[in-house]
């Protein structure tokens, strides 16, 4: 993979998207919201779509058909429900797909997990938490900065950003005690 193809800081003019976040509804964009920032943050470009497996069947079909040849490293499905997407995405492409499992009023989310992750032998759907939007974002760009130096020094300063505010907050908590540092957190 070129280091520079599909990222926003590309020399070129228009570099085609790396990781396609697809959904079954609009009512889903909130939850795949945080894995399209962190992507953008780390400045990978994205294509987002409405796709679904049971409204828009051919479309579906013919994004994942055409997903490789638009040059599309990794795609991320979010669904809910009755959450066909991700493992439908999955057996039209050889791209990896990870599935992201949408909050339901009626299952919490549940069934959407159930859905996504139970693939058939030889199918896989790297499934997150339910309502891992962020994780799924996280995820696809630890996939691409294995060919893509660039996008993996902006995986792993994001992660020592996470080691370094936990550091910060033991050393708080050790400072304070108990009580000031839950007070102070409640405050907030
Ligand atoms: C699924 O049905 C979508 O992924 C969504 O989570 C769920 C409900 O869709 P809407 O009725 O909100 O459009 O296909």
């Amino acid at each position: 993979m070129n280091s520079e193809a599909g990222t926003l800081n590309s020399a070129k003019a228009k570099p085609l998207p790396l990781v396609a976040v697809v959904m079954g509804s609009d009512s889903d964009l909130a939850t795949l919201k945080p894995a399209i920032d962190v992507l953008e943050k780390f400045g990978i470009r994205v294509e987002v779509r409405i796709l679904s497996a049971h409204r828009t069947p051919l479309e579906m079909v013919q994004f994942g058909q055409k997903a490789q040849s638009h040059g599309i490293k990794v795609i991320i499905a979010g669904a809910g429900g009755a959450a066909h997407l991700p493992g439908m995405i999955a057996a039209l492409t050889d791209i990896p797909v990870i599935g992201v499992p949408v909050v339901t009023k009626a299952l919490n989310g549940v069934d959407s997990m159930y859905s996504i992750l139970q693939m058939p032998g030889g199918i896989p759907v790297a499934t997150v938490a339910i309502g891992g939007g962020l994780n799924a974002g996280l995820l696809a760009a630890q996939i691409l900065g294995t060919a893509n130096s660039n996008i993996y020094e902006q995986v792993s300063a994001y992660r020592q950003a996470l080691h370094d505010q936990v550091i910060t907050k033991d050393q708080k908590l050790v400072d304070q005690g108990t009580n000031n540092y839950l007070s102070e957190m409640n405050n907030k």
